[in-house]
């Protein structure tokens, strides 16, 4: 998988991905990273890229020509069918979901943003293009989201996590919440771990966490709960954790 990134800040992304899986996925080839610095295609010799907005009022808006002719450098030297996503606390809230959709590609260009955005003509003149925002509150740069789109994509793709940790990624990706967690040792400052956790019964044990997964999810987010089907079992658990908050 290859992506594209256009950003003025490479390093700061380099910096949060040299690390763990990802770090590794980087070094054994499974992702390659390409930096493409939008400057190079500035129209002026300080190597500027924004602009003042047109109507007026503060901040600086990224013009088109530097990040289009990127664009432009990156598809004219590959064969691939190239997805573009634009990084704008604008865009559409990015999920898991889309992710996976994003994993499908074998090449993406990942725009990230400074200043107070992009020129709205860019993402007119750019073909299969989605402005994508890691969530409700404004960051500084696009390069913080640009590492949260890599890795997420990343771990996804077969051989990157080992087995034991894959079992992670489908409990997400079944829009519930991840049930509780314990380890050793079996009591901390008094606290005990869950009996059914070490009686063995792995029917048992499933069935618990699966009630978890849903309490929690009603509890914490129960918008994900309303975008999903439960199933006869889920929503029997779901009944039966509401009966006992009656009781
Ligand atoms: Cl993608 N960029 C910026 N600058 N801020 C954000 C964001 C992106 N997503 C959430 N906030």
């Amino acid at each position: 998988m290859k992506f594209n990134i256009i950003t003025i800040f490479p390093d700061q992304l380099m910096q949060t991905l040299q690390f763990g899986v990802i770090g590794r996925a980087i070094e054994n080839r499974t992702i390659e990273l390409n930096f493409i610095d939008p400057r190079e295609f500035s129209d002026n010799d300080y190597g500027s890229i924004d602009d003042k907005a047109y109507g007026g009022g503060p901040g600086m808006v990224m013009q088109v020509e530097p990040i289009l002719s990127s664009i432009e450098k990156i598809k004219k030297e590959s064969k691939n069918n190239i997805q573009t996503v634009f990084l704008t606390p604008q865009g559409e809230q990015y999920t898991q979901k889309q992710a996976e959709l994003f994993m499908k590609y074998n090449e993406i260009i990942i725009v990230s943003g400074r200043y107070e955005g992009f020129d709205e003509r860019l993402l007119d003149l750019t073909e299969n293009a989605v402005e994508i925002s890691i969530g409700d509150y404004v960051l500084s740069g696009g390069e913080i989201a640009a590492s949260v789109i890599i890795d997420s994509i990343t771990r996804l793709i077969p051989g990157v996590l080992g087995d034991d940790q894959s079992a992670v990624e489908e409990s997400f990706t079944s829009g519930l919440l991840d049930h509780p967690h314990y380890t050793r040792p079996e009591i901390v400052r008094n606290k005990e771990v869950p009996n059914v956790l070490l009686s063995g019964n792995h029917k048992a044990i499933k069935r618990w966490r699966l009630k978890q997964s849903i309490m929690k999810t009603f509890k914490k987010r129960p918008d994900l709960l309303k975008k999903r089907k439960l199933s006869k079992e889920e929503q029997l658990l779901l009944d039966e954790y509401l009966d006992e908050l009656d009781e």
